[in-house]
């Protein structure tokens, strides 16, 4: 997959590249990541990218005549990406739409600084808006990284690509179940007794409760979306039950 990114600040996204998936999906071919400063096609010696906007009122707007000029630039090979501006006017970002976007072979992604860029460039050019949540930030960087990050696991040839993306369908839409790791007793806290003995249907069954049981308790909005099978549906009964006080019931 090849993402273009624009962006007037293309050195924060070494955050992204310097270590981890998203440099293993690079070195393997199935990620080819591009970063594209607007300052890099202004035509005056200032080199500004953003003026005054019109109407008055604090901040500034980016020009759209360095992003429109990066556009072309970066599409000349190309005129068939989807462009995404990242901008809290968007549509929340959920798993979903990552999962419909790694079916693209190429992506150009906007990122925004101050108050936002010029809507005439969103009007002519962007296909796609989309906010990754609801809080106030200075740029749409780290939002086109989020977006990034969660496309890696799709990519082909990254590893744990094949086996963990598709095969964990029984815990889909639901929040993890407890992990444990060594030592059996940490600081006088135990693992639960389950987890050591070896019965794997059981420790399915209890994973799955644990898993649907936390959701529950903690994503509500994501239990209600689901349509649970007979046997999920019995597992977060006993969880409720075990984890409903005595002065609930009554
Ligand atoms: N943010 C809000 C309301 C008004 C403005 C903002 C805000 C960066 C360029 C946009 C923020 C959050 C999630 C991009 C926020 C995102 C951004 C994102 C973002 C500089 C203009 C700005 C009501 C959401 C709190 C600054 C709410 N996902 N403006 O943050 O780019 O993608």
């Amino acid at each position: 997959m090849r993402i273009d990114v624009i962006s007037i600040f293309p050195e924060m996204f070494k955050a992204l590249t310097c270590c981890g998936m998203a440099l293993r999906a690079i070195e393997r071919g199935a990620l080819d990541l591009r970063l594209w400063d607007p300052r890099d096609t202004t035509k005056d010696k200032h080199r500004r990218i953003d003026d005054r906007p019109y109407g008055g009122g604090p901040g500034m707007v980016m020009l759209a005549q360095p992003l429109m000029d990066t556009l072309s630039r970066l599409r000349q090979d190309d005129g068939a990406s989807k462009v995404i501006y990242l901008t809290p006017q968007g549509t929340r970002l959920k798993q979903d739409k990552i999962r419909d976007l790694a079916g693209q072979s190429r992506l150009i992604l906007l990122s925004g600084r101050y108050e936002g860029i010029d809507e005439r460039v969103i009007d002519r050019e962007v296909d796609e808006e989309i906010s990754i949540g609801d809080y106030i930030l200075t740029g749409g960087e780290l939002p086109a990284m989020v977006l990034i990050e969660g496309l890696i696991r799709y990519l082909p040839g990254v590893l744990g690509n094949e086996e963990s993306v598709f095969a964990d369908s029984f815990t889909e839409g639901l929040l993890d179940w407890p992990h444990y790791t060594r030592p059996v007793d940490f600081a006088g806290h135990e693992v639960p007794n389950v987890l050591l003995g070896g019965n794997h249907e059981e420790i399915r069954r209890w994973r799955l409760k644990q898993a649907l049981g936390r959701t529950w308790e903690r994503r509500p909005d994501l239990i209600e979306q689901l349509v649970l099978t007979d046997e999920q549906k019995e597992l977060l009964l006993v969880y409720q039950k075990e984890h409903t006080s005595e002065e609930v019931l009554r």
